[in-house]
């Protein structure tokens, strides 16, 4: 009875000892323990390495503590829970995070110091987590700390790779990639769950078979895998609350694979049991490449059956009808990679539960949101062979929505058969393709876009048809980043200063607060202070690099930022032409002039994608233009041009509060949304941009004239590149303006080297080959103009101050927070559960 269990519960409480305590003694006790205890080093003698482990293991402990905590709190009110899947979680490290998130930083310092270690020389001993990308990744985890520290019942679902993001390493200025190994050392912020585990089918048939005088579908697999969870806590901060982040990771099924056994085919049967843990091995490394490729659907449908498997076992464990399903579960697929669930559920619901099928539909239809985060039409494909040896009855599934949907859309539209083919979740032709967006749009209840621009396309080119068909569905939810990350962790000078001047800590947690720095915009003393801060974070940043380049730079220098991953849209190729022309124009001035010029220290970051030749062509220009220009001795600190190699989130951390300038160049129409612009607003850095995805709002909220602003217009793009197209032939120089046409000549002809290696680069941009489409030779007078507009600001540093202070303090629309209440709110219906203390 309760009384039993209550009496077991204070017994087993007053064991415990109460809850681990948070004073310095106390962590440095558990520190002690853990060197000592989990460690295995002698408690007398261990390094700065070693103090990290034990560190973490003692903040892990009171993670735990509440993470459980949570969990039965939600056990026991029964909250609707929204689960969020995505292939990829960019974490990056999690110490700093996690004792800021528990409130106990001053005294996990304190501990520390009094055993004779410093809190941010161990903190830096970890490495980064990078289970993905690039935005869509940094985003996840952003949004799971936004759903933790606003108490939503909420779980991820995600893959635990071996191998994250391959690690960039710069060799004679060309990018290789080499395998990042980072369980190498042990992950102690995750929890091995070595119970729950799912079997995982592939391949095989489907038969028909009689069941209660029906005829019914059965799918006999060939092939089972085994899923492990290890859980991730997900603190929040200001709360109790500990929400889970559940990683799958294969191994070989338990199951005894007899028949090779018995025949004898001992070592082959357990070289096969053994490839099954390469399917969560490795990371895709691009959004786009792995299409059509057999091992990306596998782990596609690893992470979506172990997933399900689990949330159906909760459900039923609390539940008994099915019906409820909508009330009490939603389902988030983060772009289209999990959109196999759809199918998945399906199969449960009738296959497994026996629902029938008019009825599963009408859940499924309820549970399902999907977010897109790509301006791309041609989004991800699966081909129907593929499917049909994998997935066989996954396939009829898929066909049966398709020809449902197909059969309710004739009697809307009428025989229109361009239009259903369009609309049409199965792609005819010579290779039979299911478009997953389409599949997903069909099911889901919302269909988001990740800024206003996005959606805007969404409506009127990429889901055009679906938008005549469900205008209801589309909403936006702009994208944002979290306040804790992005300024509490990584620039805690900063986060002191607001603090003061605000007379409060609560912008941590509700960062439209943030505002309130308007009142002080003309404050001396708060501008000394502010710019003191960016000076610290400057000199940080400084000795970064000469310790990475041996690069030194000046600290009164213009630190312009470009980070992110390489690609031609977001054209690092238009910021190195500029750097070229400011050296050009340099190397043409006379002292006097060259005595105003803003020295710049232009620093660019990024990887790109192992398989595109384009984007690695970039890395290695910019290498050389950086030689040349650092090498000359003429410059001087007037220009110093700076590669960061194997830009990541820690990295980030570093790189972001020292900028004074930062690049977002996309051509307009190709960014989605875009997150790297709000970390920069948030640490104060000016934006030098176009009007592209979330810039778009950004501007709304700081105006105009607190950014450089520049390039084409959305509306203006095609136009131009129509107009370039009719001018092509014959190829017309008068049309090339004359700065940008000697500058692309520089590196034609070998100014930098590499002659051969770098044509097929320029003829991206050139008319007659790649035809510019990117925009830059367009584009390249205004861009000139932003810079120039940026070098005059900043010569007057009260107006930049002013400008970066409007910056920070305009930046609350872009928390995280805001975009995960806007969804909880609108999209998935659920409320908070805060966990009582
Ligand atoms: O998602 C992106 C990013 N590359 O990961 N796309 N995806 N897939 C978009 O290109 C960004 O514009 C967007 O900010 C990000 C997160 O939504």
């Amino acid at each position: 009875g309760l009384g039993e269990h209550r009496a077991k519960a204070e017994r087993m409480y007053s064991l415990m000892d109460g809850f681990l305590k948070n004073d310095p003694i106390s962590l440095q006790k558990d520190i002690l323990h853990h060197v000592e205890y989990t460690v295995a080093r002698s408690r007398f003698s261990f390094d700065d390495f070693e103090a990290y482990q034990a560190l973490a293991h003692t903040v892990r402990d009171r993670l735990i503590e509440r993470w459980h905590d949570t969990h039965i709190y939600f056990k026991r009110t029964k909250p609707k829970r929204l689960y969020f899947l995505s292939l990829e979680f960019l974490m990056g490290r999690s110490l700093s995070n996690s004792v800021i998130n528990l409130g106990i930083e001053d005294q996990c310092a304190e501990a520390l110091n009094q055993l004779g270690f410093e809190f941010e020389v161990v903190a830096e001993q970890e490495g980064d987590a990078a289970l993905g990308n690039g935005g869509l990744a940094r985003l996840s985890a952003c949004q799971m700390d936004s759903l933790a520290t606003l108490d939503y019942p909420a779980w991820g679902y995600g893959l635990r790779y071996e191998y994250g993001l391959f690690r960039q390493i710069i060799v004679d200025g060309f990018q290789h990639e080499k395998p990042d190994y980072w369980l190498n050392f042990g992950n102690p912020w995750e929890i091995e769950r070595i119970h729950v585990t799912y079997e995982v089918k592939f391949y095989g048939t489907v038969e028909e078979v009689e069941m209660n005088g029906e005829k019914q579908k059965v799918w006999i697999p060939g092939e089972t895998v085994e899923a492990v969870a290890y859980d991730n806590p997900i603190p929040g901060y200001g709360t109790r609350n500990t929400i889970n982040l559940r990683l799958w990771a294969a191994k070989p099924s338990s199951k005894f694979d007899l028949e090779a056994y018995n025949t004898g085919d001992y070592i082959n049967s357990v070289v096969n049991r053994q490839k099954a843990e390469t399917i969560s091995n490795v990371l895709y490394p691009d959004d786009r490449s792995h299409q059509g490729k057999e091992l990306r659907l596998k782990q596609q449908y690893f992470f979506v059956s172990a997933s399900l498997q689990d949330i159906m076992r909760r459900f039923k464990e609390e539940h008994t009808n099915f019906d409820e399903l909508p009330e009490k579960v939603a389902l988030h697929l983060n772009d289209t990679h999990p959109s196999l669930s759809i199918a998945e559920v399906m199969r449960m619901l009738v296959d497994e539960e026996h629902l029938g099928w008019h009825k599963a539909w009408d859940i499924v239809c309820k549970i399902f949101s999907f977010t897109t985060h790509t301006m791309v039409t041609d989004g991800e494909k699966i081909p129907v062979d593929l499917l049909e040896s994998l997935l066989p009855r996954h396939l009829e599934i898929l066909y049966e929505i398709n020809f449902n949907f197909m059969e309710e859309l004739k009697k809307r539209i009428g025989l229109d058969y361009s239009r259903l083919a369009l609309l049409s979740i199965v792609e005819e032709g010579a290779m039979k393709n299911i478009r997953m967006a389409n599949l997903a749009i069909v099911c889901s209840h919302t269909v988001n876009g990740v800024s206003k621009l996005h959606l805007e396309k969404l409506k009127t080119k990429t889901f055009k048809e679906f938008y005549g068909l469900y205008p209801e569905k589309f909403q936006c939810k702009t994208n944002g980043v979290t306040q804790r990350r992005w300024i509490v962790v990584s620039n805690p000078g900063l986060r002191d200063l607001i603090s003061k001047w605000l007379g409060t800590e609560a912008w941590i947690r509700d960062a439209d607060l943030l505002s309130g720095l308007r009142d002080h915009l003309d404050n001396a003393d708060f501008h000394l202070e502010w710019k003191m801060v960016k000076k610290v974070n400057k000199m940080r940043l400084a000795e970064y690099i000469e310790a990475m380049s041996g690069v030194k730079v000046s600290l009164d220098a213009m630190f312009d930022v470009q980070v992110k991953r390489i690609h031609e849209y977001k054209r690092q190729l238009l910021n190195i032409f500029g750097i070229i022309h400011r050296y050009n124009c340099l190397k043409n001035m006379d002292k006097d002039s060259r005595r105003k010029v803003v020295p710049r220290v232009c620093i660019i970051g990024g990887k790109a994608a192992p398989g595109y030749e384009i984007a690695k062509k970039i890395i290695k220009l910019c290498h050389a233009v950086a030689e040349k220009i650092n090498n000359d001795t003429d410059i001087g600190d007037l220009l110093k041009v700076v590669f960061i190699p194997d830009y990541n989130v820690s990295v980030a951390e570093l790189v972001i509060p020292g900028a004074d300038l930062s690049q977002h160049l996309s051509t307009a129409g190709n960014e989605a949304s875009g997150t790297g612009n709000m970390k920069f607003l948030m640490n104060g850095c000016l934006l030098l941009a176009t009007a592209d995805g979330s810039t778009v709002e950004i501007i709304e909220e700081i105006g105009e004239d607190n950014l450089f602003l520049f390039g084409a217009k959305v509306h203006e793009v095609e136009k131009r590149r129509q107009k370039r197209l009719s001018n092509l032939a014959p190829l017309q120089p008068a049309k090339i303006p004359l700065h940008f046409a000697r500058v692309l000549r520089m590196v034609r002809d070998g100014y930098f080297g590499h002659k051969d290696y770098f044509k097929s680069l320029c003829e991206t941009v050139e008319f007659g080959f790649g035809n510019d489409y990117y925009l830059l030779t367009s584009d390249f007078g205004s861009y000139l103009e932003a810079q120039a507009a940026a070098d005059k600001a900043f010569v007057n540093q009260d107006k930049w101050t002013r400008m970066s202070i409007l910056s920070v303090a305009g930046s609350g629309r872009f928390s995280s927070d805001r975009t995960i209440q806007d969804y909880a709110e609108s999209t998935w219906k659920i409320n908070p559960c805060r966990c009582p203390l």
